[in-house]
């Protein structure tokens, strides 16, 4: 590359992600996908190609501004058309019901309007094991049948329509993540790749096999969250429509195949469609899931004779109001394993959203704590540590990350941990000189590197470190900091375009940042950095230099998360609630090294039965309240007075995520933290012991877990 006048870094730095995904949940599959290929597990991941993935994410006067990211239009040589694997999928239409000359009663779906799925495959090496899986994403094409009717028909511009409108179910990604839109286009899309993908899984299996009854002896699905719960159904359609089982046989082949992983249970995020656009759309399907309901509501009633509600509750038809199909009770009913991902999440899901179910089949439900691949995330993103780390342990880490814990020696070897930091500080330099490219400021590598990079949400409480740095902020103006530690906030995440509040929250800390970053009384104490377009290839430039990771949540509303994972494999300490993965991080690397602070999930609930009143917490707090007022009053918006005022109305009236309940604790932890990064061989060493102990959170782990306790693969 040289010879030719190419640096390779420039290189890499013009490949676009592949932003297939919104958040923890996409990049969880492709952590998957790594560790499939890794443990020489034969497995195919399904999705859809999309045109355009997530969007880019500018900043404009503070405020996101998002662009479509063109990741296609400079060509993309790492898949490869598969035009041979094209796939029919039929949409809208209507039954037609017969008797078959058995006189067995048959169901046709006719006059359907019909779409075409093309396949592109992307290998999924493993690592040095000669194992290539694939990926196959799904792209639509209008069908030739279907234009030719309306050409015949003479009328060439609907059916050129037609042919543009068919295509545009795989255009692009619905950009909120944790929440649900109902709109049809949403639903085409999940038929639109899960027929392809049963389809193709139908396929496969026909080629080498004649007996149905072998089908979930040789295939498991899992199911990634609700997304592709119509799978079920049209598991079901094919086996009783196209292979003539019945029912029974059917049900059963279809619940020993699927298993469903449930990622979140914010109500919001929990999908329904209703019945009127989902029997329009897929009139067979709804037919099958209203006979699947019948069956499994004869069965509930049978086991709670006297209970009327608990049928109400479980059906897969929500009928108070217009009538909505709930997508979580048919995954749990056409499943045979229904896991959460984590501990926490887990128990939670059995004893809330779920607690019928899991009264009806215990049986189903298991706990499968999220991983991340250590190939991506210390070795290739991380080049520094990883090659320390192998000096001294060998490279068994990299495929067995448990062998980390040969590090915990390391923790008390002064000539190490010198090493160690050093690693870091040159991390910390490279970020430093991005922010500086990005944001034309100098940063501080001596300061506390303190990170909370994620989707923008209410619940991951954003706002939470947003007020604990303008508390910071205002300490050092008054001069009753004492001998403050300099810290270097670091903040990036997308919002959903619609979601107000969480652009509102990102226009506050580019404000914050604005004044902060500005004023010379603080300089070098506190720096705040909003880093805009955050994706895995800026992730892989912030963790390796990371110190403080923020894991702020609201106990009980963050399933797992798994940026927790990815900061303290790369040695920076976390600051966070007893929430999702959390806890079982703190487990692994004792409270020591951890900081721990707010209510637990089990008082979060307590304190919203006994009702949630901000305003007493608000009183006990005179940093709290001055913060508040700071923005209240317009000092970070003196050109746009009022625009948070939606902020502070929220957080003070009825905010459901408890910012305030938590704060004087988080405030107190943060000092704490201040005073151990004082003392730097001791902070060196907790680094050490966070990545010797992160080896459970391998996603080799996690997977072989799924393997034999799920797919029995
Ligand atoms: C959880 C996160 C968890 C991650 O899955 C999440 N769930 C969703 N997105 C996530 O990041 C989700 C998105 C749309 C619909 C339903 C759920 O919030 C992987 O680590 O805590 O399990």
């Amino acid at each position: 590359m040289a010879e030719l006048g190419y640096d390779i870094d420039d290189i890499y730095e013009q490949e676009p992600d592949p932003g297939l995904g919104n958040g923890g949940l996409g990049r969880l599959a492709a952590c998957f996908l790594d560790s499939m290929a890794t443990l020489a597990i034969p497995a195919t991941g399904y999705g859809i190609r999309y045109d355009y993935g997530i969007f880019k994410q500018t900043i404009q006067k503070g405020a996101q501004v998002e662009v479509p990211e063109e990741w296609l239009t400079l060509g993309n040589p790492w898949e490869f058309e598969r035009p041979e694997f094209t796939i029919k999928v039929c949409f809208y239409g209507k039954t037609a019901h017969r008797t078959d000359k058995q006189g067995k009663l048959k169901v046709d779906w006719i006059d359907t309007q019909d779409v075409l799925a093309m396949a592109y495959d992307t290998p999924i090496p493993g690592y040095h094991n000669g194992v290539v899986n694939n990926l196959r994403l799904w792209s639509a094409r209008s069908s030739a049948e279907f234009e030719l009717e309306y050409f015949n028909d003479g009328d060439y511009i609907k059916a050129c329509e037609d042919k543009i409108s068919s295509e545009n179910i795989s255009r692009v990604l619905y950009p909120s993540d944790t929440v649900s839109k109902g709109v049809e286009l949403r639903l085409k899309q999940e038929y639109f790749f899960t027929a392809a993908s049963m389809q193709d899984i139908v396929r496969r299996f026909k080629a080498h096999n004649t007996d149905f009854g072998t089908f979930p002896d040789k295939v498991a699905i899992q199911l990634n969250d609700t997304h592709p719960a119509v799978a079920i159904v049209e598991l079901m359609r094919i086996l009783l429509d196209d292979e003539d089982l019945d029912w029974d046989t059917a049900w059963d082949i279809t619940t020993r195949t699927f298993a469903y992983t449930n990622h979140t249970m914010l109500p919001e995020a929990l999908e329904s469609w209703p019945v009127k656009l989902f029997g329009e759309l897929l009139p067979r399907h709804l037919e099958i899931i209203y006979e699947i309901n019948h069956r499994f509501m004869a069965e509930v009633t049978m086991r709670y004779p006297h209970d009327l509600d608990r049928p109400r509750r479980m059906s897969l038809i929500d009928e108070r109001g217009a009538r909505r199909i709930r997508m979580s009770h048919l995954c749990i009913v056409g499943s045979h394993s229904v896991n959460g991902v984590s501990r926490l999440h887990t128990e939670l899901i059995k004893s809330d959203i779920f607690k019928d179910f899991y009264d009806f089949s215990p049986e189903k439900f298991n706990a499968k704590t999220n991983g991340i691949t250590q190939r991506r995330w210390l070795k290739k993103s991380n080049p520094r540590l990883s090659a320390l780390i192998s000096e001294n342990i060998g490279e068994g880490w990299v495929t067995d990350l448990t062998e980390l814990k040969k590090l915990v020696p390391f923790a008390e070897d002064g000539g190490f941990l010198d090493k160690w930091r050093e690693v870091k500080q040159a991390n910390k330099k490279d970020l430093a000189a991005y922010i500086k490219k990005e944001k034309g400021v100098d940063v501080d590598t001596g300061s506390i590197f303190d990170v909370q990079v994620k989707r923008i949400h209410e619940y991951k409480r954003q706002l939470l470190f947003a007020l604990y740095l303008v508390a910071e902020y205002l300490s050092i103006k008054h001069g009753t900091a004492g001998d403050f530690v300099p810290r270097t906030a670091i903040i990036a995440g997308k919002a959903a375009p619609s979601y107000t509040m969480a652009k509102l929250t990102i226009k506050l800390v580019n404000n914050i940042a604005a004044v902060i970053n500005r004023d010379p009384a603080v300089n070098d104490k506190l720096k705040v950095f909003f880093l805009e377009n955050y994706r895995v290839s800026l992730a892989e430039k912030i963790f390796p230099a990371s110190d403080l990771s923020e894991q702020i949540s609201t106990a009980g509303k963050e399933a797992s998360g798994t940026g927790n994972m990815k900061f303290m494999l790369n040695g920076a300490l976390t600051i966070g609630t007893l929430d999702g993965a959390n806890i079982e991080i703190a487990d692994e690397v004792g409270e020591e090294n951890i900081f721990i602070f707010g209510k637990k999930a089990h008082e979060i609930q307590e304190l919203r039965k006994s009702g949630y009143d901000p305003r007493k917490f608000l009183l006990n707090s005179p940093v709290l309240e001055e913060a508040l007022r700071l923005i209240e009053e317009n000092f970070f918006s003196p050109f746009e007075k009022g625009i948070f005022n939606p902020i502070c109305d929220s957080l003070l009236l009825n905010d459901p995520f408890m910012v305030f309940a938590d704060f004087d604790d988080y405030l107190a932890t943060q000092k704490k933290v201040s005073a151990a990064y004082l003392d730097r061989n001791s902070w060196a060493a907790r680094s050490v012991l966070n990545t010797a102990n992160s080896g459970m959170f391998s996603s080799d782990r996690t997977v072989s877990e799924y393997a034999s306790e799920i797919w029995d693969v």
